[in-house]
Parts: structure tokens; C-alpha cells; sequence
């Protein structure tokens, strides 16, 4: 059964189209620095936000029009997983990342849970076989029951614990199955919100515990995804443990874990950490752990997670340059962590939704790949940084200098001369390439 009836297969039709149904910028098999734009950009749906989300805010209820709003159990699992494919068929993503909780009920118990998700993934896997759609990424929600209210792996009930890794456990073991490329790791509750009742030495302990165990099943089973994390400062804690990508690399480098994991980057979770998207994906990309993104964008003037489709070209294109720098993402790639606005609230907006963040990245990609293939910003770099690549500079970098050589050379000088940062040259150059 068809439930975007009167839309069909989005076409490219260029930038000059006013089809609201067609693409202007993402033309999936336009070759771009080597490669068809779908294999840069590796556009996934996020089923939470797309077949889950109800558009409910902490003054108001459900807002969207959806045709499983009367059904409960299963039958809603079966139609939530049939419209979604059509959506993603019809857009042409060609994948999705789902948590265990997003693709089947509940249930009364933790052994009704693991059934009702058998039931739904077997199902999951006829639609995938049906339409060639692939899995990014698989994810365990820990942090929507009440018995997630002090977190999972960072509980301070040992219970708690046991019962998120036996969710984990179940939902690596259907990512596996149903071919996800990789398993990501959102903290959650994983924080805290006040140190007068919190041992934080044993929660970061217990997360690293935890994580191990994750490592080692991922092993036992003979999973190959990688494994994710995904930063985030604040919300629903106030102190989030996975502050940031830094926070997050030396918490893995501390626990010996830096070899089994990359990380997950959000662009509304690095906003929320006061710091740039392209400065999170720069952290991750020059420690070599940047792996997937989960792209959307929050509003400058809310504090909050406000997970919206990504529409900023600026910010898709430093995106996009760390990406490529990066040699691409895969086998992670581009989730729209993104929700429509409460508002927003038919089917159609869905549709509308994907189109301007899949052309938001789209144009982002080309934008990038102009910047990079005509060298300006890195060679503007290059020069920037010329001194250490001679004279003195030189013998620092190779580590033949200490403090006794360099101060007698600095007692030497008889002036320093820096050069400008040109910061507001560079930027105009960058607006050049966007509007040109
Ligand atoms: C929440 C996170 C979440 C993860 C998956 O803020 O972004 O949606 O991506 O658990
Ligand atoms: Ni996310
Ligand atoms: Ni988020």
C-alpha cells in the first residue's frame, strides 16, 4: 500500500526547478571528487524522528497526522516499518539507523521485548531484501523507561546495569543480522545532575566496564561494524560524561578503548557544547576517529537539542571539506538525526524535510569540492606555517632543539615580525565559492 500517493521517485531536476518534489541539488549518481554523490554522502533516515517522533513538546501533545495514530503493538511496528521504506525508496536513501525501542513494542518484560523485536526484525529484513535498503546503524534506547531515571551503565543500581547490557547484548546481536555497518553508543542518561549524590570515579569506571563487555560480545559474535560514539555535552543530564569529541577520545585513550571505537558527530551536539560543527568533525578527523554524522541543526536562539533538518549550506560545506579530508566517511555516513516541526505535521513534510537536507549536504559536497580541488584555504595554510619547515622551525619539529638551544637563538633575535591571519579575506573567498 502506497501512503505518499501522490508522490513518486524524487528526480534531480537542477536548480531552477520549482518542483517542491524534486531535487535541485543531490544528483545521487553525479560523479564528485571520484565518486557518485551517494557514496560520499551515504544518506541515512533516522526511524526515531521519522516513525516514532509524535510532535509532542512539555506543553502539548501529539501533533502529527500519521495513518498508525489509532493502532497499537505490532500492527503499528509493521506500518510504521512500510511507510518508512516507501519514504526512503521514494527519496532514494538507501539507508536507516533505528533503535531497538523505535522498530518494535516494548512489552510487559524484558523476554516479551526480545520477542516482539524477532517478530519485527524478520519483517524489517523482508522490506530490506524487497527494496535493496541497507542498515548504517543499530542503537539501544537506555534512557526512555523509568529504570533508566539514574542512567544505564552509570547507574548507581547494579540492576540497572545488567539490564542495559542485556539490551545491548539483543540489539547488537539484530543490528548484526540485519547487516548494520556499525553500533552506536548515545549516552543517554549516561551523566549526572548534581556531585552531592554522584561517585563519578565508579560511573566513568562502570561506562568503560560496560563498554569493554560491548567490545568483547562485538568479538564473541563476530560483529565487523564499528563501533560509535556520540558526543553530547548536556540534555537530558546536565553534565553529560561524553562531553565532546576531546572529552570523548581521551576518556577511550584512558581506558584503552581508542582502538575499538570512532565517534558518532552531531552538529546540534557540538552547538551545544559551544563549540562549531567543523570544529568537532576537525577533532575527530585529525585523531583519526571521525566515523559518522548524525546531521542536523539546532536554533541559535533555543539551548536545546532541537534536532532540526539541516538547511545551512555554510555549515554543510566545512562540513562537507572535513569529510572529504577525511577520505570520506564510510562505512559510517550521513543519518538526519532530524525531526519535522510540530507544525509540520503531514506526511508531505517528511518528504519536503529529506529533500532540503539531502540538497542542503548535496550542495555542500560540490561547494567542498571546488574549495579543495582549487587549493586556495590550504595553500594560504601552507604558507602560514613556512617556518617550520626551515631554519629553526625545522629543528623543532624534527625534535633536535630543547630550551638551552632555543633560548640562546631567541636571545639572537632582533625582531619578531608575525604576518596577518587575513581571517576576514579568507572569509569573503568563502562566500565566493558559496554564491558563485
Ligand atoms: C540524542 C541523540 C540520539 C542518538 C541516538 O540527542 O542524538 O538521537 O543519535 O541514540
Ligand atoms: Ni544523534
Ligand atoms: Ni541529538
Amino acid at each position: 500500500m502506497a501512503y505518499f500517493k501522490n508522490i513518486e521517485k524524487i528526480k534531480y531536476e537542477g536548480s531552477s526547478s520549482t518542483n517542491p518534489f524534486a531535487f535541485k541539488y543531490y544528483d545521487a549518481d553525479k560523479v564528485v571528487a571520484g565518486k557518485p554523490m551517494k557514496e560520499h554522502l551515504r544518506f541515512a533516515m533516522s526511524y526515531w524522528h521519522t516513525l516514532t517522533g509524535e510532535g509532542s513538546d512539555p506543553f502539548g501533545g501529539s501533533t502529527m497526522d500519521r495513518p498508525w495514530n489509532e493502532l497499537s503493538g505490532i500492527e503499528k511496528s509493521k506500518l510504521r516499518a512500510d511507510l518508512g521504506f516507501e519514504l526512503m525508496s521514494k527519496l532514494g536513501v538507501e539507508y536507516f539507523c533505528f533503535h531497538d525501542l523505535d522498530i518494535a513494542p516494548e512489552g510487559d518484560s524484558l523476554k516479551e521485548k526480545h520477542e516482539n523485536l524477532d517478530i519485527m526484525v524478520a519483517y524489517i529484513e523482508s522490506l530490506m531484501k524487497e527494496t535493496g535498503i541497507k542498515c548504517l546503524w543499530g542503537t539501544t534506547n537506555a534512557f526512555t523507561h523509568k529504570r533508566f531515571v539514574h542512567g544505564a551503565s552509570t547507574s548507581p543500581n547494579a540492576d540497572v546495569f545488567a539490564f542495559a547490557a542485556a539490551q545491548v547484548k539483543k540489539a547488537m546481536e539484530i543490528t548484526h543480522r540485519l547487516g548494520g555497518e556499525n553500533y552506536v553508543f548515545w549516552g543517554g542518561r549516561e551523566g549526572y545532575e548534581t556531585l552531592l549524590n554522584t561517585d563519578t570515579a565508579l560511573e566513568l569506571d562502570n561506562l568503560a566496564r560496560f563498554l569493554k563487555m560491548a567490545v568483547d560480545y562485538k568479538e564473541k559474535i563476530g560483529f565487523g561494524g564499528q563501533l560509535l560514539i556520540e558526543p553530547k555535552p548536556k540534555e537530558p543530564t546536565k553534565h553529560q560524561y561524553d562531553f565532546d569529541a576531546a572529552t570523548v577520545i581521551s576518556f577511550l585513550i584512558k581506558y584503552k578503548l581508542d582502538k575499538h571505537f570512532k565517534l558518532n558527530i552531531e552538529a546540534n551536539h557540538a552547538t551545544l557544547a559551544a563549540h562549531t560543527f567543523e570544529h568537532e568533525l576537525n577533532v575527530s578527523r585529525i585523531n583519526g576517529m571521525l566515523g559518522s554524522i548524525d546531521a542536523n541543526q539546532g536554533d541559535p536562539l533555543l539551548g536545546w537539542d532541537t534536532d532540526q533538518f539541516p538547511t545551512n549550506i555554510y555549515d554543510a560545506t566545512l562540513a562537507m571539506i572535513e569529510v572529504l579530508k577525511n577520505g570520506g566517511l564510510a562505512p559510517g555516513g550521513l543519518n538526519f538525526d532530524a525531526k519535522v516541526r510540530r507544525g509540520s505535521f503531514e506526511l508531505d513534510d517528511l518528504v519536503y524535510a529529506y529533500i532540503a537536507g539531502m540538497d542542503t549536504y548535496a550542495k555542500g559536497l560540490l561547494i567542498a569540492d571546488q574549495i579543495l580541488s582549487e587549493g586556495v584555504f590550504e595553500s594560504f595554510v601552507a604558507d602560514r606555517y613556512a617556518s617550520y619547515r626551515s631554519g629553526i622551525g625545522e629543528k623543532i619539529v624534527k625534535g633536535e632543539v630543547g630550551f638551552e638551544e632555543l633560548e640562546a637563538y631567541a636571545l639572537g633575535l632582533k625582531e619578531i615580525t608575525n604576518t596577518s591571519g587575513r581571517q576576514e579575506m579568507l572569509e569573503s573567498i568563502l562566500n565566493q565559492y558559496i554564491y558563485r
